[in-house]
């Protein structure tokens, strides 16, 4: 059955911070992608070898660039992000969309962040908090070419600064990832799972292949991988003008800030 957008995927974007428009792709597109992706993990391992987790921009290299633009035109999802943003907001770029692939032989994960507050080093926070929510900034894409549970979220965290327990759980910027040194396969899994649910509130998000997550990135989130579970998940943006522009501006604040010798600011540091 052809997808159908409703109120609930509007609503569930809103309050928890994201929606998942299931099998959104048809079997063909996925069947299309699927095939790409798998080039492209050979070149991200040939370039950064085995642990490498992305290749992006998609459209910088040598990959069949058909199923990326029927992605990027297709209807359903033209119509169905147009509905919950607006039809300013465009996904598919490809000099910004990227795979994301699992790592061949160790679990790993990323530390807990919200995207730029806590992951660009030079961040001036007031241009995070002023933007937290802005409907025009923020907007990310995870679509799942193969069943995916990788990533962690807190609901509907992006509504708000954080909570005490979150401010607790994280005193210290930069957010440190879990410790994986010397640690065998088994452990790595286990600790990197740990991590996961050491933040309060967390759950995974369950995305089946084919089916395409809008989320707001300023959601608490992070990734977690084993190299057991294939992945390639289209990772992208709901782009508008005023969401380049901020990046670009933002982007080039923080790199003169970093050569001040800002490294990152706490959000929390007023709060203990
Ligand atoms: O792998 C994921 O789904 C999350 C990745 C992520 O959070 C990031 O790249 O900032
Ligand atoms: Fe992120």
């Amino acid at each position: 059955m052809a997808f159908q957008l409703s109120d609930q995927h509007i609503e569930e974007f809103h309050m928890l911070g994201y929606a998942v428009f299931g099998k959104i792709l048809p079997p063909s597109l996925v069947s299309d992608l699927r095939r790409v992706s798998d080039t492209a993990r050979e070149i991200a391992r040939e370039r950064s070898g085995s642990q490498v987790q992305r290749l992006q921009p998609v459209g910088h290299f040598d990959l069949d660039q058909q199923p990326f633009i029927d992605y990027a035109e297709l209807p359903d999802l033209v119509d169905a992000i147009a509905k919950v943003l607006t039809p300013r907001h465009r996904h598919g770029n490809r000099d910004h969309l990227g795979i994301l692939l699992e790592p061949a032989e160790m679990p790993y994960c990323t530390a807990w962040h919200r995207d730029w507050r806590d992951n660009i080093r030079g961040l001036n926070l007031e241009r995070w908090n002023q933007g937290l929510l802005d409907i025009n900034l923020f907007n990310q894409i995870n679509c799942a070419l193969y069943n995916d549970s990788c990533t962690w979220v807190v609901p509907g965290s992006h509504l708000r600064h954080d909570l005490l327990g979150e401010a607790e759980r994280f005193p210290d910027r930069p957010i440190s990832g879990p410790n994986l040194g010397d640690k065998t396969v088994e452990e790595r899994e286990h600790i990197c799972l740990e991590y996961c649910r050491s933040m309060p509130g967390a759950v995974p998000l369950y995305l089946e292949a084919g089916d395409f997550a809008l989320y707001r990135n300023t959601l608490w989130h992070m990734g977690n991988y084993v190299p057991y579970s294939a992945r390639a998940t289209l990772h992208d943006s709901a782009m508008t003008p005023e969401f380049e522009a901020w990046s670009q501006r933002v982007q080039q604040e923080a790199s003169e800030r970093q050569k001040d010798g800002v490294v990152m600011d706490n959000p929390n540091a007023n709060r203990f």
